[in-house]
C-alpha cells in the first residue's frame, strides 16, 4: 500500500458420536503463516535518511508478543533500501538502521515467528526506477548476509513495483534471488512481487503471471506475493468494500494461474474497514484462500505499528480498530499452527509433535 505523503503518519446440536482421540490432538490450519505488516521503519519516506524517532521508527517488540499470543506467526517489516545502504546500492552498510533492524528481526524469529523483510521501496532507489540491476543484486547480497544462518528470516524482494514495465520487474526480481542466493542464504523463502502493485485482481491482466513465471531459484524456494485490498479502485484506502464477495472475485484468476503453473503464493497485503460489509468480505476472502490452501500459504494484514493512530486497518495492540474489531473473526479462518515444538504442520492441520 502506497500512502504517499500521509505515510506518517453449532451451537444446538450435540454429536452424537465422540471424535476418535488421535483427533484431539490434531486442529484444522490452513495456512503456513498468518500475520500483519509491522509499519514504522518505512515511514518519512520522503527524507532520507531521516532521523530515528522523528522521521522513523522501529516498532516495539511487545507488539510482536501481544500479536503472536493471539495466534499470529508472520511479520512483514518494510523498510527503506536507502536507510539501510545509502548513497548507492553497491555500498555500505549504515549501522545506525541496520542494528536495530537486525535486533528487531531476529526478536521476531527468536519467538517462532517468521520475520519478512520489506524493501518498500516500489522498485525505485532514491525516487528513480531501478534499472541497474547488478546495483539491487549487490544490495540484496550485502543485506540477505546478515541473516544467512536464520532461516525463520523471509526476504520479500521489493514491495509494490509499479510503472516499471513487466520485463523490467522480472529482471528485479531474479536479481533480488542472484543476490540472496550469493550470500549464503540458502534456506530462506523469497517472496517476489509484480509490478502494478503487485494487485492480485490484475495478476493476469498486467502480464505479471507471463512476466514472473520464468524466475528460478536454485533452493526452488519461491512464493509470489500479491497484495489485495477490498475497495472500489483495490488501493486500500477506504474503509468501504465493494461486496462481501469481491475478496474471492478478484483473487480467482490469480488463483487459476497459480494452479495452472504449480505456483505458491502469499497474500502479502490486504485489509478491509471494520464494518459489516468489510468483515463478511474478509470472511469471504479468507475462506477462498482456505479453500485453496494448496496454492495460498497465508496472508498478510495491513498493518500494524506504533504510529498508525486511528488509521482505518490499524492492528496494533491494545486499541487500533482492527486488533479489536477484525483479528477475532479471522483468527478462526486463518490461524497457523504454532511451529515451536509443541505443533506440527501437517497437510491441512496441526498436530502436536
Ligand atoms: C505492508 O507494509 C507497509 C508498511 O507501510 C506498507 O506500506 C505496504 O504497502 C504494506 N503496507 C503498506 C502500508 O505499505
Ligand atoms: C545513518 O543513519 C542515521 C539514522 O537514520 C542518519 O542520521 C545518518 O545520517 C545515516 N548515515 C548515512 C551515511 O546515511
Amino acid at each position: 500500500m502506497y500512502l504517499g505523503n500521509l505515510l506518517l503518519v453449532a451451537s444446538t446440536a450435540v454429536l452424537a458420536v465422540a471424535a476418535p482421540s488421535t483427533e484431539k490432538s490434531k486442529r484444522a490450519s490452513k495456512f503456513q503463516w498468518f500475520g500483519v505488516n509491522e509499519s514504522g521503519a518505512e515511514f518519512g519516506n520522503g527524507v532520507l535518511p531521516g532521523q530515528l524517532n522523528k522521521h522513523y521508527t522501529w516498532p516495539p517488540t511487545s507488539t510482536v508478543d501481544t500479536l503472536i499470543g493471539r495466534g499470529m506467526n508472520a511479520f512483514r517489516v518494510p523498510i527503506m533500501m536507502e536507510r539501510l545502504i545509502p548513497t548507492t546500492m553497491t555500498g555500505n552498510l549504515n549501522y545506525t538502521y541496520s542494528q536495530p533492524m537486525m535486533q528487531y528481526l531476529n526478536y521476531i524469529t527468536s519467538k517462532g515467528a517468521y520475520a519478512i523483510l520489506d524493501p518498500h521501496n516500489f522498485g525505485r532507489y532514491y525516487g528513480n526506477v531501478i534499472s541497474d540491476f547488478s546495483g539491487f543484486e549487490a544490495w540484496w547480497k550485502t543485506t540477505a548476509a546478515l541473516f544467512k544462518d536464520n532461516d525463520k528470516i523471509i526476504f520479500d524482494c521489493n514491495n509494490e513495483p509499479h510503472d516499471m514495465g513487466g520485463v523490467s520487474t522480472s529482471r528485479l526480481m531474479q536479481a533480488c534471488i542472484n543476490g540472496v542466493r550469493a550470500s549464503g542464504a540458502n534456506s530462506q523463502y523469497i517472496f517476489v512481487e509484480g509490478t502494478s502493485w503487485s494487485g492480485a485482481w490484475t495478476w493476469v491482466s498486467s502480464g505479471n503471471g507471463a512476466d514472473l513465471l520464468s524466475l528460478s531459484d536454485p533452493q526452488n524456494k519461491i512464493i509470489y506475493e500479491m497484495h489485495q485490498y477490498l475497495d472500489s479502485d483495490g488501493s486500500g484506502t477506504s474503509a468501504n468494500c465493494v461486496s462481501s464477495t469481491i475478496g474471492s472475485e478478484r483473487i480467482k484468476a490469480a488463483t487459476a494461474w497459480l494452479k495452472a503453473n504449480n505456483k505458491k503464493a502469499i497474500l502479502g497485503e490486504f485489509a478491509g474497514g471494520a464494518n459489516t460489509q468489510c468483515n463478511n468480505a474478509v470472511k469471504d476472502l479468507l475462506t477462498y484462500m482456505g479453500a485453496n490452501a494448496d496454492v495460498w500459504l497465508g496472508a498478510l494484514w495491513w498493518g500494524g505499528g506504533p504510529w498508525w493512530g486511528n488509521y482505518i486497518f490499524n492492528m496494533e495492540p491494545p486499541s487500533g480498530t482492527a486488533y479489536t474489531q477484525t483479528l477475532p473473526l479471522m483468527l478462526p479462518l486463518a490461524e497457523p499452527c504454532l511451529d515451536n515444538g509443541l505443533e506440527k504442520r501437517t497437510k491441512n492441520s496441526c498436530r502436536k509433535s
